[in-house]
């Protein structure tokens, strides 16, 4: 989003800025030119003393307390859930709007849970509490894809399983899954810290905590995350969600269900109009989508997309997205765009 289209520009803070979602959202303001005239750089104590290049500057790090809102305009939160239940509604008070990147507000009732591609309008909600909730990356890339499905046929059922890069989980399992590999390259014993389990050259199916219910947490967001983006709560969806040894880059395995019959080409067609996905589906010439490939792009890529054989009306897809950009923080600038542009 270019600054000419702006008359007015705004005091933003990013907290988790020492972070992957933090580093790379400070890194997407830049790139889109969004409107800031000052940038407050928020994390723990940890980070004192450490500095993030904005704009050519070397912009200092301070640790989030209490008063670090007063005169911030938006805050882009991705520190954690702890973190935003405690100092979002502190924000919020001061007048700030934030865009939560976190699990803790997006299923409460009266906080907007937002893609823009798919439910723009809810931002328009931000007025009741001060918050818009960033959903969960796994979830954002599957229902840039349903929604103009839905519109089309109706979905009745999703059954989806996924395979989450370990980006997902932050900087210290990036950095487990460099030093395991490197280790067992070697023919050293890898230590395990992150994870229950080693993710070198493995895959666990497990993010998140269990529930009583047998599902993962991670699970059960893409559950109700979805049904409430797409504000149905008819649709019916079950998910499996599995880490596997990729730096960047969510896949995953979509099989749907719905009430009009669609043909494989139809849904092809469809999803080329769609806003944010490119269908990559080429299998003469084996192009479909790869996380490789969608590391450091906005776009979410669909391919493999086939009638399922199985049943009357289904569809099979796969559909990979760079999940700390449109799964976390270009999802949360673009939320930003929106609200100075509509709403500040
Ligand atoms: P990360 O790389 O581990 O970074 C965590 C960030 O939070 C760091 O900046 C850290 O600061 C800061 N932090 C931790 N404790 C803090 C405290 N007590 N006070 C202030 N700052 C604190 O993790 P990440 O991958 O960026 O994810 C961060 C959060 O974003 C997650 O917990 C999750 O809630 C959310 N997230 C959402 C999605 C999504 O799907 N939308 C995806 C990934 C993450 P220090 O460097 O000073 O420790
Ligand atoms: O594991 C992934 O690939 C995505 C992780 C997201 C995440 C990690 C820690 C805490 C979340 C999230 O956004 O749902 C949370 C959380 O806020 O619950």
């Amino acid at each position: 989003m270019k600054k000419d289209k702006f008359v007015k520009s705004y005091n933003v803070a990013v907290v988790g800025a020492t972070g992957v979602v933090g580093n790379e959202m400070v890194r997407i303001l830049e790139e889109r030119e969004f409107p800031v005239r000052n940038l407050t750089l928020l994390a723990s104590e940890r980070s004192v003393g450490k500095k993030l290049k904005f704009r050519g500057k070397s912009v200092p790090v301070y640790v989030l307390n209490e008063k670090s809102f007063s005169g911030i305009d938006i805050g882009l939160f991705s520190a954690g859930g702890s973190i935003s239940e405690r100092f979002a509604p502190i924000a919020a008070a001061s007048g700030c709007v934030v865009i939560d990147n976190t699990s803790a507000f997006r299923m409460a009732p009266d906080i907007p849970l937002v893609v823009p591609e798919v439910n723009r309008k809810a931002i328009g909600m931000y007025k009741n509490k001060g918050i818009i909730a960033n959903p969960n990356c796994s979830t954002i890339q599957m229902v840039l894809v349903l929604k103009p499905i839905h519109d089309a046929a109706r979905i009745k059922r999703v059954v989806v399983s996924t395979y989450q890069a370990v980006s997902g989980t932050g900087k210290e399992a990036i950095e487990e899954l460099i030093k395991q590999t490197k280790a067992l390259l070697s023919g050293r014993k890898p230590a395990v810290k992150v994870y229950p389990h080693r993710i070198a050259f493995n895959c666990l199916p497990h993010i998140d905590v269990f529930l009583d219910n047998g599902y993962s947490k991670e699970e059960m967001k893409m559950v109700n995350e979805t049904k409430k983006i797409l504000g149905d709560q008819t649709i019916a969806v079950t998910a499996t969600t599995v880490r596997v040894p990729v730096l960047y880059g969510h896949s995953e395995s979509v099989n749907i269900e719905t009430e009009r019959k669609i043909s494989a080409r139809e849904v092809r067609r469809i999803l080329s109009h769609a806003p944010g996905v490119k269908v990559v589906d080429d299998l003469k010439r084996n192009k479909y989508p790869l996380p490789i490939d969608a590391a450091g792009k906005d776009d979410t890529f669909v391919g493999r997309i086939r009638e399922d054989e199985s049943i009357e009306n289904g569809i099979n897809m796969w559909i990979v997205s760079d999940n700390v950009r449109k799964g976390a923080a270009l999802n949360a600038v673009q939320i930003a765009e929106l609200l100075v542009r509509d709403y500040l």
